[in-house]
């Protein structure tokens, strides 16, 4: 299939660009390096140096044998989405081109208005330019488990049915953010599912939860295709900053109570999931939505998993719980629905001691090279 990756040099970018390109996709990526320049501007640099991405291009060929066309650029500019799309011709778009930290978009006004520019243009221009250049392409969007927010009753996979005064409707599921980002990501699902029914687009959107992880199949043959790790305040997720924090003998970052729960997956599940998405397309006229997580967990139970494999590798784990910088639900009801990935075929990849270890064990290679400073300080709070 031709596949357009937007957002190509990201955390998911990049290692689902390699995977789609292993197995015979023709792959397209298009990234302006903003995650790169952020991480710049607010001085939070990843664990390690990662290639630019036609340095990674170039790499993955020398391996592989497989060529990945790589664009640099803006997507909220017309111009460049529609030479893009144009010249690639995609019959599938894989859409991760968007700023992706809820504390980075509460920072301050200007990172709020970036957010909300960068995220809502970008994804109302890829859908001009699916129905100018490529109308019957399969869109699959990245969303967020965050949409739903923490509802006091079990959330469905996307839609709810009603039941009012006697009549039925379905509609999307309620959703409340918890963040300036999140609460974009239910703007784009609006914008999505207008052009679904307005222009019979075909679009899949996936309600991913935090993933963790690094390796996947493909970055194991050489580390320089590994991809972003963050483990700062603003970009790093929950479970890689616990296990950078375990490296550098850091007490772990509990925010608040610890009972936040949310739906976590393995990266290599990214890619399976986004795989399984785009060999089963979305109907003309369909706004698929598939909650994509593999297990839940609460922040308390996180710091657990990762203070027991540290032991494995001697390292004396100390969680601690900070005051919460954010706004949300500590303790709280939590049982969404996710079996949509199940029906067509996802094979977990669990959380284990394994992988935990395999984790610590790249963060203790880097160790000299942490800025414990990162962990906390950059004074994102709500
Ligand atoms: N948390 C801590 N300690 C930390 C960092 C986070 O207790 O040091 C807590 C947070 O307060 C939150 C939970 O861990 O309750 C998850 O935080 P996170 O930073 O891993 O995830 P979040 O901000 O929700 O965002 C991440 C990705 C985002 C994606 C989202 C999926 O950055 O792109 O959309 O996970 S979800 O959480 O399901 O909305």
């Amino acid at each position: 299939m031709r596949v357009l990756i937007l957002g190509g040099d990201g955390y998911l970018g990049w290692p689902t660009a390699m995977d789609l390109s292993a197995r015979g996709h023709e792959v397209t990526v298009a990234d302006n390096y903003l995650r790169r320049k952020m991480c710049l501007e607010e001085d939070v640099a990843p664990l390690y140096p990662t290639p630019t991405l036609p340095e990674r291009v170039k790499l993955w060929q020398a391996i592989s044998g497989h060529t990945i066309q790589a664009w640099i650029g803006d997507l909220g500019e017309w111009e460049f989405i529609s030479t893009v799309m144009a010249a690639s011709q995609p019959e599938c778009i894989i859409h991760y081109a968007e700023q992706p930290s809820a504390p980075y978009s509460m920072l301050n006004r200007r990172t709020a208005m970036l957010t909300l520019q960068n995220n809502l243009t970008v994804t109302a221009n890829v859908i001009f330019a699916v129905r100018e250049f490529c109308p019957q392409a399969h869109i699959v969007k990245l969303g967020t488990m965050g949409e739903y927010g923490t509802p006091n009753i079990d959330i469905e996979e996307g839609w709810i049915e009603i039941d009012h005064k006697g009549r039925k409707e379905r509609f999307l599921y309620p959703r409340a953010a918890g963040s300036l980002y999140h609460t974009t990501k239910i703007q784009d699902t609006d914008l999505l599912w207008f052009y679904v029914r307005t222009w019979k687009l075909r679009v899949t959107d996936l309600m991913q939860g935090p993933v963790y992880g690094v390796y996947t199949t493909e970055s194991r043959q050489d580390r320089r295709l590994l991809p972003f790790f963050n483990y700062d305040e603003l970009f790093g997720t929950v479970l890689n900053r616990f296990v950078v924090q375990a490296a550098a003998g850091y007490p772990l970052t509990v925010y608040g109570k610890g009972g936040q729960t949310r739906g976590y997956l393995n990266l290599l599940d990214t890619l399976q999931c986004v795989r399984l998405a785009l060999e089963t397309p979305a109907s003309e006229g369909e706004l698929r939505v598939m909650n994509q997580f593999t297990q839940t967990f609460s922040v308390r139970e996180l710091a657990e998993h990762v203070r027991q494999a540290g032991r494995k590798l001697s390292l004396e784990v100390a969680v601690r719980s900070v005051p919460n910088p954010r706004m949300e639900a500590e303790e709280h009801y939590y049982n969404p629905v996710h079996t949509a990935f199940d029906t067509l075929g996802l094979k977990p990849h669990l959380l284990t001691d394994e992988v935990l270890v395999e984790m610590l064990t790249l963060a203790l290679d880097h160790k000299d090279e942490i800025e414990q400073s990162r962990f906390m300080g950059k004074g994102a709070r709500w």
